[in-house]
């Protein structure tokens, strides 16, 4: 294998220094495949396993790395190539493995985009990757995304090329560039290569022979690409400002997956649902469907992860594992109570993204029949998860610890010295798959990267002697009343041990007066009723501190959520009256 090249300055992103490249591939971290190596390996092992349930389609292994190069081929035809950078904008199906999957082996750059995203999002993606294609679905859940589409090309002229999974209504259909890919593969005179391989003639017309995987399949015509380059852009989930994309690296989201499935203890007997977009690197990653295939697994998409959609998929396909947000897990556990879903298959139910309350975890395996696993990750890499070993305690009350021995990780306080052990501070971290800088993004990274590399993650922790972790909060959500510093996240906690309170949320609102107030956004438990003078003493009883109390109590029938379905705060705040 070559070294990657030296970082030309202007790759919009930033490498791990030399001496922490050479700790990571010597501490076996890193190899030296891409993930588009990885899926013709597993399609060696693994051929005729079912890689992939999608609506009807079951697919193999072997399928799906066919489907993958004639795809990628496909694409070849229409000038889609290394460095090219596509919108993904597909909702949970097959297209969305192979869409994917043929980038990745073209050498092209996925930006992973929810499908809840709408044209603000979109252009901004677009435009700050300099996007040449967008590849969608016909409709989703009632929404048209040609016509979005059609939006985003009017204003986006860059992005040349609109590939539609589905009726591709003006545009081009993705079954059609396969069935060209596999023309223009197979065609020609395919004849076999020395090893047995089919030796692919490109769209260009050139044949050459499979360099990079030294597997059995055809060459695209594009150069391989650099294990250590970007394999995807991710979406950042913060939920100040414009979405940042997060490049991750071939390498480093491959030790993501794999090292993920290993603490999961994923093996190929296991069925991993796709409830989450698939988009987000918790379904996709963590082990999610990539962890899933690396060990011969069944990845089902579920098109939505509602329970009446996804209960019948457990049922049906004998789901073993998948990953929850808090408010999905709070979703299926009240569904489950009276819907009775036959969820015995299941042993493992992650559970990431927010904080789970520890009495919703607790309610998890009664009605669920399976494990809780916490997961504290993020985009930008670094993952906790607790153990399928650790204690209850440990289960329901942290969100586990650091995924890698590699990973460090520092608590510090807001002047940058570090807190007493066990204190609450600012999480900051490095490691083999936490990014050094978001892509095209200087002076941003310049706020949240350090000298040394660290990344700030702008979350509230405590560190437990066993090195779990115990997410306090948001540094941005901690309110200021009057220069009294109240953490929306610790105020929750107390609220949510009212009977009367189902779901809370705790946001400041701006006052004339004092800068900012507290105001406790509750959905009352049923047939509750609640009023803020009773809250107050509660809390008043509990000890809490006169300056925690909320100033106001607004009572809604239920939150609104972001595109992965966490509450969504900033939406929230603007549905108060100020
Ligand atoms: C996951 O990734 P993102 O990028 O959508 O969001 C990351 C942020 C974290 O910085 C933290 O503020 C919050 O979401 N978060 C949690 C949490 N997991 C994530 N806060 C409290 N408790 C948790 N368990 O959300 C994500 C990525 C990979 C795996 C799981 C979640």
């Amino acid at each position: 294998m070559t070294a990657p090249a030296p970082a030309p300055v202007d790759e919009g992103w930033t490498r791990w220094p030399a001496e922490l490249e050479r700790r990571y591939r010597d501490g076996g971290y890193w190899g030296d495949q891409t993930l588009g190596d990885l899926l013709r390996e597993w399609a060696r092992r693994f051929g005729p396993a079912t890689a992939l349930v999608s609506g009807p389609d079951r697919i193999s292994y072997a399928e799906l790395d066919a489907a993958v190069d004639d795809l990628a081929a496909g694409l070849a035809t229409i000038g889609i190539g290394p460095g090219d950078h596509v919108v993904v904008h597909l909702p949970n199906r097959a297209e969305f493995v192979t869409v994917l999957f043929a980038l990745l082996r073209r050498g092209a750059i996925g930006v992973l985009s929810l499908p809840a995203h709408r044209r603000v999002e979109i252009e901004h993606l677009t435009r700050l990757s300099g996007a040449v294609g967008y590849v969608i679905a016909d409709r989703h859940e009632g929404f048209d995304y040609r016509e979005l589409a059609r939006e985003v090309t009017e204003a986006v002229p860059a992005v040349r090329h609109v590939l539609v999974a589905g009726e591709p209504g003006p545009f081009t259909a993705l079954s059609a560039l396969a069935t060209a890919g596999r023309a223009a593969r197979l065609g020609g005179g395919a004849r076999t290569g020395a090893a047995g391989g089919v030796v692919s003639v490109t769209a260009a017309g050139s044949a050459t022979d499979d360099a990079g995987s030294g597997g059995a399949g055809p060459d695209l015509g594009a150069e391989r690409p650099d294990p250590g380059g970007i394999a995807v852009l991710l979406i950042s989930g913060g939920t100040t400002g414009k979405p940042k994309l997060i490049p991750r690296t071939h390498r480093d989201y491959a030790y993501n997956a794999r090292a993920s499935a290993d603490v999961c203890g994923l093996t190929a007997d296991d069925v991993y649902l796709v409830a989450l977009p698939a988009a987000h690197n918790f379904p996709l990653a963590c082990p999610g469907l990539l962890g899933a295939f690396g060990v011969g697994a069944t990845v089902v998409m579920a098109p939505s992860p509602s329970p009446d959609v996804a209960f019948d998929l457990v049922a049906r396909e004998r789901v073993t594992v998948t990953a929850l947000v808090p408010p999905l897990a709070r979703l299926w556990v009240e569904a489950a109570g009276w819907e009775g879903p036959d969820t015995t298959s299941l042993r493992l139910v992650q559970v990431g993204g927010a904080k789970l309350d520890e009495g919703l975890a607790r309610r998890i395996t009664p009605t669920l029949g399976a494990k809780v696993q916490q997961v504290f990750g993020m985009a930008e890499g670094l993952l906790n998860y607790t153990r399928l070993d650790d204690p209850d305690e440990l289960v329901f009350t942290t969100q586990g610890r650091p995924l890698a021995a590699a990973d460090e990780v520092r608590v510090l306080d807001g002047s940058g010295a570090g807190v007493v052990p066990g204190e609450v501070g600012e999480l900051w971290t490095r490691g083999p798959y936490t990014i050094r800088g978001y892509y095209r993004a200087a002076e941003h990274n310049s706020a949240v990267f350090d000298g040394d590399g660290y990344f700030r993650t702008g979350d509230l922790v405590r560190q437990l002697p066993t090195g779990h972790l115990v997410v306090e909060g948001r540094v941005k959500d901690v309110i200021n009343r009057g220069g009294e510093n109240v953490s929306a996240g610790e105020l929750e906690e107390h609220l949510l041990t009212h009977p009367a309170i189902g779901q809370v949320a705790v946001v400041g609102m701006p006052d004339p007066d004092v800068g900012e107030s507290v105001c406790a956004v509750v959905v009352l438990a049923p047939g509750e009723a609640l009023r803020l003078k009773q809250v107050k003493s509660y809390l008043q009883e509990r000890g809490l501190a006169r300056f925690m109390l909320p100033d106001r109590l607004e009572v809604v029938g239920e939150f609104p959520l972001t595109a992965v379905g966490k509450i969504d705060k900033r939406e929230l705040r603007s549905w108060l009256d100020p």
